[in-house]
């Protein structure tokens, strides 16, 4: 395959950025009346608002021939047919399936796989419905108040996103709680104030063998063990696993029948409409979980069948390459204006820097051009307190995308119109910025000395025509919750295809492992095998310090 970079509308794209590199947003609204019509979509309940976008009919006609050339529709086609478009691990790429709520079959090897996820998905709702009701005793025969997730990575990052995303919807007598860092603090806050005869654990791995995830879920096993009198009968009671991995799941003790499967392809952080889903489904029930499949579905019919030019995640992968490849954008912002989307950001960072940090193509090339940006943000108002200012008046191009429920949850004084006010404002503000004779105009009556006022003029001038997108939905539903990471999986997609990587491997995760297992024994005592100075000499330091405490 060409590299995208020899593609003609990368060539285009490079000529392209030098055209429109004096205008002003300002000048394209001003301009032209229909700007926000042309350069809007509807998919899935929500508004995509991308008009405030450093983009023209121009801009957007050479990105969409960059993905025509570089091979987007046939790579989304693999995907949805189950080919194994994972070329380094030689897996199929599905998550899809998951979420496939009509009656299409989807193909592994010549096998329909929907069956087995129906199958999984109706031995969730018989749990979910038992736990929840109260039918599912503990080892002593009470009913169950919380529920703790042991996982890590993609078997955390997105459940426990969803479930702080849907918390109005969640049951009063049921607490779901996640716990990921092996280090001990993690678990032993989680479970101060648990009562081990009414806490479920839902050891959460695909793999079963990741360190910080059994480390935790034999910590949980000894700490439920230490309630009941040692009774190893309580563990079938109390722990359920989701895995792909049978065998060790057995081999820790947890009976067979409490296990709810997934499959090799389903990647960790794609992994959250799966079983591995449990803890959403037990904290807002099965029907809301399944809502947010037909959110997410919906999504993904928009992307398998609607023309590139009107097709939502299509475009936002298409936007972040022009900033990332042709602008020098090198970082994305993502700004949900929503305290219950607190957690929102952390998972597309795991979605997009896992998927698409990488630095050799699908051939084993070293790439020459940018892939993956760094991904951050925060809720609004906060960031609006800290980093906005970065945002506006400083140096680096930062895109961004808002995010804003118009409805709240909750009715209670002007708490959300103020919220709202201030999401929309970002937008405009860091599209149209302050002019030198706006702030002269807001000076004038100030009668300050020209010296002082030309330092003040600077500094309270804002440059504008700074890139965001806004995505606005009636309420954070499961539906609409489903449909907006729907979109960010599908945009990461396309941009992995344009830059001809593979997104759905992760080995750039495995060396700190590896060593970490050959450090741990030094640490204990053991002998020391050939390190640098700078490690060697920390190692020495954390025996000596250990040794003294
Ligand atoms: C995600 C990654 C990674 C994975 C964790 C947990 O795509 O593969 O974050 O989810 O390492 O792995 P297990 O689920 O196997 O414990």
């Amino acid at each position: 395959m060409t590299q995208p970079t020899a593609l003609p509308a990368w060539q285009a794209l490079q000529n392209h950025r030098h055209e429109i590199a004096a205008s002003h947003m300002r000048d394209w609204f001003a301009q032209d009346g229909s700007r926000f019509q042309s350069f809007s979509l509807e998919v899935a309940d929500i508004l995509f608002d991308y008009s405030k976008n450093l983009v023209t009919d121009k801009t957007m006609g050479q990105l969409l021939q960059l993905a025509e050339q570089s091979g987007l529709r046939a790579r989304i086609e693999a995907m949805f047919n189950g080919d194994k478009i994972n070329n380094t691990e030689d897996r199929a790429v599905l998550h899809v399936a998951l979420r496939n709520r009509g009656d299409r079959p989807v193909f592994v090897e010549g096998r329909d796989v929907m069956p087995q996820v129906r199958r999984v998905l109706d031995k969730m709702r018989h749990f979910v419905g038992q736990v929840r009701s109260g039918e599912w005793l503990g080892h002593s025969g009470r009913a169950v108040t919380d529920v703790v997730n042991i996982g890590i990575g993609g078997s955390d990052l997105g459940p426990r996103m969803v479930t702080a995303a849907l918390t109005p919807y969640h049951k009063d007598n049921l607490k779901v709680h996640y716990v990921a860092n092996v280090d001990e603090a993690d678990l032993i806050e989680t479970l101060k104030g648990l009562n081990q005869e009414t806490t479920l654990f839902l050891v959460a791995s695909k793999t079963f063998t990741t360190q910080e995830t059994m480390t935790n879920a034999r910590s949980a096993r000894d700490w439920l063990l230490a309630g009941v009198g040692g009774d190893e009968r309580a563990i079938a009671r109390h722990f359920v696993a989701i895995s792909t991995n049978r065998h060790a799941v057995q081999a820790f003790g947890i009976d067979p029948d409490n296990m709810f499967e997934f499959w090799d392809w389903v990647g960790g952080r794609y992994s959250l409409w799966s079983a591995v889903g449990l803890s959403i489904a037990l904290a807002v029930g099965m029907d809301r979980f399944e809502e947010l499949l037909q959110g997410a579905y919906e999504v993904d019919e928009h992307f398998r069948t609607a023309p590139f030019s009107r097709n939502v995640p299509v475009i936002m992968g298409l936007l972040g390459i022009w900033y990332n490849n042709f602008l020098g954008a090198r970082s994305h912002a993502v700004l949900p204006y929503n305290q219950y989307l607190r957690h929102f950001p952390e998972h597309l960072q795991q979605l997009d820097m896992e998927s698409n940090g990488k630095g050799v193509d699908l051939d084993g090339l070293q790439v020459n051009y940018q892939t993956g940006p760094v991904i951050w943000g925060q809720p609004g108002t906060n960031g609006q307190h800290s980093f906005f200012q970065l945002l506006h008046q400083g140096t680096h191009l930062v895109p961004c995308d808002f995010l804003a429920a118009v409805q709240s949850h909750h009715r209670f004084g002007e708490h959300h119109q103020i919220l709202l006010a201030n999401c929309l404002a970002q937008a405009e503000a860091l599209m149209r910025g302050k002019t030198e004779e706006e702030v002269r105009a807001e000076l004038a009556g100030l009668d300050l000395p020209e010296e002082k006022l030309a330092i003040l003029v600077a500094a309270k001038t804002f440059p504008g025509n700074r890139p965001s997108n806004m995505f606005l939905f009636e309420k954070l539903t499961p539906k609409v919750l489903g449909s907006l990471v729907a979109l960010y999986e599908h945009k990461v997609f396309v941009q992995g295809a344009v830059w001809h990587i593979n997104s759905f491997d992760q080995m750039g995760v495995e060396l700190g492992k590896q060593l970490a297992k050959v450090i741990l024994p030094e640490l204990e005592g053991g002998e020391m095998g050939d390190h640098d100075a700078s490690t060697r000499a920390l190692i020495e330091t954390c025996r000596d310090w250990g040794r003294q405490s």
